[in-house]
């Protein structure tokens, strides 16, 4: 972990704020796992996704609701996540459980996840995958912006490198909106209670892309997953690993999404209890479940980042949502 310069980010490159890593892994993005990937690409289909039934808090999320899903009007994939209650933040207990993965973990990393609290959310729904260059550059072309050209190796690779006003714009011209953050841990955790929606320990098999073993000895002295391989140094095509309980792809790791909300690091002690949608006002908006090139802090349903609206990391991205069911 670096001087928290942009929140508690350290691995990020970001254009416009005060941070900026020169590790070797800051050249050609996607070049170095062009050819490692070891898992199926993106599962694009309706029927794509393995389906369980968990419980959300105390709301039990029938069978009804877990086969809804929907296509939005940028052709993105999505599905239904239920209203419900959870515990959003961290107990007295993260610190603990998350030394065990990384020793070197310290409470000021985790400070800005207390007071646990209780949230409800209503229903919405959420894209499946992170948002795709080939998706964002649907959007750039209806702009004019003559970015939208993609090398086909990254057409489905998660869209980076964007403010958080150019997420915001894609997302009311799909029609949607950005997960509140909320939101985006309500989803991530599905039901789960754990530091990862995995677990809390290292996973057995590949599940996200996160900074593991490969990553590490590329960049050593970055913070890692030990114990760990994912088949990607660099970030993948959506959809590599398999979902989380509620059929979304990637929440944690590849990259960093963005939230609608401002990010105050006290928020929590004065959060409301019923869709909270932060602070009024702000700099920074909040960034949520790591990268590929951070390691078990950042990549923990709790963690929480904060860096500046017109910031852009190399592994910086989002996914939309928009309303649910009544
Ligand atoms: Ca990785």
């Amino acid at each position: 972990m670096s001087a928290p310069a942009c929140g508690r980010m350290p691995t990020m490159i970001l254009l416009g704020v005060a941070l900026m890593s020169t590790e070797a892994l800051s050249g050609n993005a996607c070049q170095s796992d062009r050819n490692a990937g070891v898992l199926p690409g993106p599962h694009l289909s309706s029927e794509a996704g393995p389906w369980v039934l968990v419980h959300a808090g105390t709301v039990a999320v029938s069978e009804q609701d877990v086969s809804a899903r929907i296509v939005g009007k940028d052709g993105a994939a999505m599905v239904l996540i239920p209203a419900g209650e959870f515990m959003m933040g961290s107990d007295p207990g993260e610190l603990e459980r998350l030394t065990k993965i990384d020793p070197t973990a310290r409470q000021e990393w985790v400070e800005n996840e207390f007071p646990r609290h209780r949230v409800s959310v209503d229903a919405f729904y959420m894209d499946v995958f992170e948002v795709t260059n080939r998706l964002f550059g649907q959007f750039r072309r209806t702009q004019g912006d003559p970015r939208s050209e993609i090398p086909p190796d990254d057409l489905d690779r998660p869209v980076a490198f964007i403010t958080w006003f150019e997420a915001d714009a894609y997302c009311r011209w799909a029609g949607k909106r950005l997960p509140t953050e909320a939101e985006w841990e309500y989803a991530t955790r599905a039901g789960t209670h754990t530091l990862y929606w995995w677990g809390n320990g290292t996973p057995s098999r590949p599940v996200a892309n996160i900074a593991d073993d490969t990553f590490k000895e590329q960049a050593p002295g970055r913070s890692s997953m030990a114990g760990y391989r994912d088949g990607y140094v660099r970030v993948a095509p959506v959809g590599s690993f398999e979902p989380n309980p509620w059929g979304l792809h990637d929440m944690l790791g590849n990259v960093w999404e963005w939230t609608a909300d401002w990010y105050e690091p006290d928020y929590y002690a004065r959060s409301p209890k019923e869709n909270p949608g932060g602070p009024g006002q702000g700099e920074r908006k909040v960034l949520r479940g790591g990268s590929w090139a951070t390691g078990p802090s950042d990549v923990r349903c709790a963690s929480r980042a904060g860096c500046h609206a017109r910031g852009q990391g190399q592994d910086v991205g989002f996914r939309c949502v928009q309303a649910g069911r009544r």
